[in-house]
């Protein structure tokens, strides 16, 4: 059959025969950390962004998790894999070992605790010391919603990324106002990062830790096996 069938590429018509049979083509998979303090609502950052829903009694997170959501970007079907971490100190060490092969990172704060704030410079320099350093990162600024409780200035923190060559973002998972904004911004960074690496490579195969258009995507499924043991859920009680 020609490439081109009544003007719609052979390849798109396989895509949705795919999509109706219930597979999804995913072209590339990447894997995004949530870091920052414990209670800046990273987990409901994710919530809002995978589900759409908000918990105003949300559980601290004990270990790791993730979630994923599916998203096209530049025509491209992308599973975002996102590893939500707990902000307690204790789990530090667990925590960290996760930032390996993440080719993003949401750094969240809350804007109305000065502290947690303070400590994002330690975020920083865990990162640089534990993940690649291609990885994309964006500074959150959470909790938008309470301007009038503010305690960290939006100069202060639009300082800091300049500084430090972050992205910046503020959002509020209650209101989900930028939280899609903010995720899709380092999806589309870390395509630009892995398209251009893929043409440094010039094929398809897997080069440092980034899943390239044509590797095998088994990270989904290795990694919860992985996580089973190691994931204690911070079940909502709403
Ligand atoms: N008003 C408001 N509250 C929020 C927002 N995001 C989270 N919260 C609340 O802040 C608290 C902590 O949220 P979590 O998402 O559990 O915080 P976390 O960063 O995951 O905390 P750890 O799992 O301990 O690291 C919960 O009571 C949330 O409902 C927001 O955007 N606005
Ligand atoms: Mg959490």
């Amino acid at each position: 059959m020609n490439q081109e069938m009544n003007g719609v590429d052979a390849d798109q018509v396989q895509r949705v025969a795919q999509e109706i049979n219930g597979q999804e083509k995913i072209d590339y998979v990447f894997k995004v950390v949530v870091i920052g303090d414990s209670a800046v609502g990273k987990t409901q950052i994710l919530s809002r962004f995978t589900k759409n829903e908000f918990c105003f009694d949300s559980k601290s997170t004990i270990g790791v998790e993730f979630q994923t959501r599916t998203v096209t970007i530049k025509g491209k079907l992308i599973k975002a894999q996102i590893w939500d971490t707990a902000g307690q100190e204790r789990y530090r060490a667990v925590t960290s070992a996760y930032y390996r092969g993440a080719l993003g990172a949401m750094l969240v704060y809350d804007i109305t605790k000065r502290q947690t704030f303070d400590h994002v410079a330690r975020w920083v320099e865990e990162l640089r010391a534990h993940a690649d350093n291609s990885i994309v990162i964006m500074l959150v600024g959470n909790k938008a919603d309470l301007g009038e409780q503010r305690d960290v200035p939006t100069e202060d923190a639009v300082e800091f990324a300049e500084d430090q060559g972050l992205f910046f973002s503020e959002t509020s998972a209650f209101s989900g106002e930028n939280v899609d904004t903010a995720f899709f911004s380092v999806l589309e960074k870390i395509y630009g990062v892995v398209s251009k690496k893929a043409l440094e490579c010039g094929n398809g195969n897997k080069s440092n830790g980034v899943a390239l258009k044509g590797a095998k995507i088994d990270v989904i499924s290795g990694s919860e096996l992985e996580i089973s043991e190691m994931k204690k859920l911070s079940a909502c009680s709403c």
